[in-house]
C-alpha cells in the first residue's frame, strides 16, 4: 500500500510531465500542474509543430476528468519569474511533492545563439532556484524530485560503471615544499562534465540541491536521466485529446524517435559523426513509473540529495540507427557531427537504486519500435522535412 501524495508537477505540459501526471493521477495523487507553457511558444518560435496533434492544456485535462473521475489542477506560471505566485500556490496547496521539469531541456536549442544561451541559463537556474528558495521561504516539509540528466558525467570512456551521482575520492596533491599530500577518502559529487549549455545548467542545479540539502536540510532526489523515446502511454492513448507531444526537428526531437521519423519519410537516418558515441535510454512509459518510484518511496536521509540514474540501457546511435535500418529498411548515413561531442566512447551506467525499488525496465525491442512507427506512420502528413536538420552547432 502507499499513502495518497498532493504532488505538484511543474512542467506538466511536456513530453514527460504530462504522461506523468497521468501516470500519478491513476494512482490516486492529487495533482497540481504549474507550466508556463513555453514549450509550446517555442514550437511557435521555431515554426515547428509536434507531429502528434496535441490539445490545449484545458482540453486535457477536461478529457482526463471525463474519462478517469480525477481532477488534476493548472496553474499558468513561469517558475523561473513569478516567485510570489509560486509562493501562493505551494502556501495554499501544501504538496507532499514537487516534481521538477520546468526547463529548458534542447541542448541545440541551447547552443543556437546568444539569445537562447542566456534564456537557457536563466530560465533553467531561477526555476530551480525559485522553487527551492519557496521550499525554505514557507518551511514546507517537501520533497523535491528533480529531473536531471545522464549528461552532468560528461561523454567519454570512463573505465567503469558510472556510480549514482556519488564517487569516493583520493587527492593527491604537492604542498609548496613539494612533498605529496595525500588526503583521506572523501564522498564528493561525481565531476561535473557538461557538453552543452543545457548541461551545464543541470550540472549547476546538482550544485544548488547540495547545498539546500546542506544548509536547510531539504529532501531532495536528483533523477539523471537517459534519452527518453516513445511517444504515447497507456494513459496518454485512451484518447486523442490525451495524446503526448512528439519533437523531430533538429532541436527538440531525440534521436531514436527522430530516427523513426526518418524512416517514415523515406529519408536516410542521419548518424551524427563515427556514431559510436554511446548514450543511456529510457522508455517513455519507463519514465513516468520510475518518477512515480522516487515520488512514493521518499528519501527518509536529509544528509545529503538522493540521486538515482534513471536509464533502462545504453547504445551507440549507430547501433540504434541499425536497429532501425533493420527493422525499416531505411538508408543509414554518416554526416558530420554539428556538435563537438566525443565520436567514440563507452558509457556503463549503475542503475542499482531504481532497480532496488522495483524498476523493471522496458528494453528496446520490435514491439514497441512497431508502437511509435504506427504513430509516424499516421501523422506522417505532419512532419515539415525542412525542420529535420539539425542546424545549430557547435
Ligand atoms: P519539455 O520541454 O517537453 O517539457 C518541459 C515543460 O516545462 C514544458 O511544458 C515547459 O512549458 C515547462 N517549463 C519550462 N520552463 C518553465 C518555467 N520557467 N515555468 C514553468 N514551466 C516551465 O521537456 P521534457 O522532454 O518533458 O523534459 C522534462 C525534463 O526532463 C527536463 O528538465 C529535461 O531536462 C529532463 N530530461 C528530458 C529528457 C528527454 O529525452 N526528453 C531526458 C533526460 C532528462
Ligand atoms: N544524434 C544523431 N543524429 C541525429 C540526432 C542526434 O546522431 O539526428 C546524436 C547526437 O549527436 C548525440 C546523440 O545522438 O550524440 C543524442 O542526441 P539527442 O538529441 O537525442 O539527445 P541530447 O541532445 O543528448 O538530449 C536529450 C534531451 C535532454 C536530455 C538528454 C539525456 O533533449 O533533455 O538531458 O537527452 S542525455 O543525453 O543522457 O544527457
Amino acid at each position: 500500500m502507499y499513502k495518497k501524495l498532493k504532488i505538484i508537477v511543474v512542467g506538466g505540459d511536456g513530453y514527460c510531465g504530462w504522461p506523468t501526471s497521468l501516470h500519478l493521477s491513476d494512482r490516486g495523487h492529487e495533482i497540481l500542474i504549474i507550466d508556463n507553457l513555453s514549450r509550446r511558444k517555442i514550437d511557435i518560435e521555431l515554426g515547428v509543430d509536434s507531429l502528434t496533434p496535441i490539445s490545449s492544456m484545458h482540453e486535457r485535462i477536461e478529457s482526463w476528468s471525463e474519462l478517469s473521475g480525477n481532477r488534476i489542477g493548472f496553474e499558468f506560471i513561469d517558475v523561473a519569474v513569478e516567485y510570489d505566485k509560486l509562493i501562493q500556490v505551494l502556501k495554499f496547496f501544501q504538496p507532499d511533492a514537487i516534481i521538477h521539469f520546468g526547463e529548458q531541456r534542447s541542448a541545440p536549442y541551447s547552443m543556437k545563439n546568444s539569445s537562447t544561451r542566456r534564456y537557457t541559463i536563466s530560465n533553467n537556474i531561477n526555476a530551480t532556484n525559485n522553487i527551492l528558495s519557496a521550499i525554505v521561504e514557507l518551511e514546507l516539509n517537501t520533497h523535491l524530485v528533480h529531473l536531471g540528466t545522464m549528461g552532468v558525467y560528461g561523454y567519454s570512456t570512463s573505465g567503469f560503471k558510472l556510480p549514482e551521482g556519488y564517487v569516493k575520492a583520493v587527492f593527491k596533491l604537492k604542498d609548496d615544499m613539494g612533498n605529496e599530500i595525500i588526503t583521506e577518502e572523501n564522498e564528493i559529487l561525481y565531476p561535473p562534465d557538461p557538453g552543452s549549455i543545457y548541461h551545464l545548467t543541470k550540472t549547476q542545479d546538482a550544485l544548488s540541491f547540495a547545498y539546500y540539502n546542506k544548509n536547510y536540510g531539504l529532501q531532495i532526489t536528483d533523477l539523471h536521466q537517459g534519452i527518453v523515446w516513445g511517444t504515447n502511454t497507456k494513459l496518454t492513448s485512451r484518447d486523442p485529446r490525451l495524446f503526448n507531444r512528439f519533437d523531430y526537428d533538429g532541436d527538440y526531437g531525440t534521436v531514436l524517435n527522430r530516427f523513426l521519423v526518418q524512416s517514415s519519410q523515406n529519408l536516410p537516418l542521419t548518424v551524427h559523426g563515427k556514431g559510436l558515441q554511446t548514450r543511456a535510454f529510457i522508455n517513455i512509459e519507463d519514465t513516468a513509473r520510475c518518477i512515480r518510484l522516487a515520488v512514493e518511496n521518499p528519501t527518509d536521509n536529509s544528509d545529503k540529495v538522493r540521486i538515482f540514474n534513471q536509464l533502462a540501457e545504453t547504445h551507440t546511435v549507430l547501433s540504434v540507427a541499425k536497429m532501425v535500418s533493420s527493422f525499416t529498411g531505411a538508408e543509414i548515413i554518416n554526416i558530420p557531427n554539428p556538435r563537438k561531442e566525443d565520436e567514440e566512447h563507452e558509457l556503463s551506467v549503475s542503475n542499482n537504486n531504481l532497480v532496488q525499488l522495483g524498476f523493471k525496465p522496458i528494453l528496446l525491442n520490435e514491439n514497441l519500435l512497431e508502437e511509435v512507427k504506427m504513430i509516424t506512420d499516421s501523422y506522417k502528413h505532419r512532419c515539415d522535412h525542412k525542420l529535420i536538420p539539425c542546424t545549430s552547432k557547435w
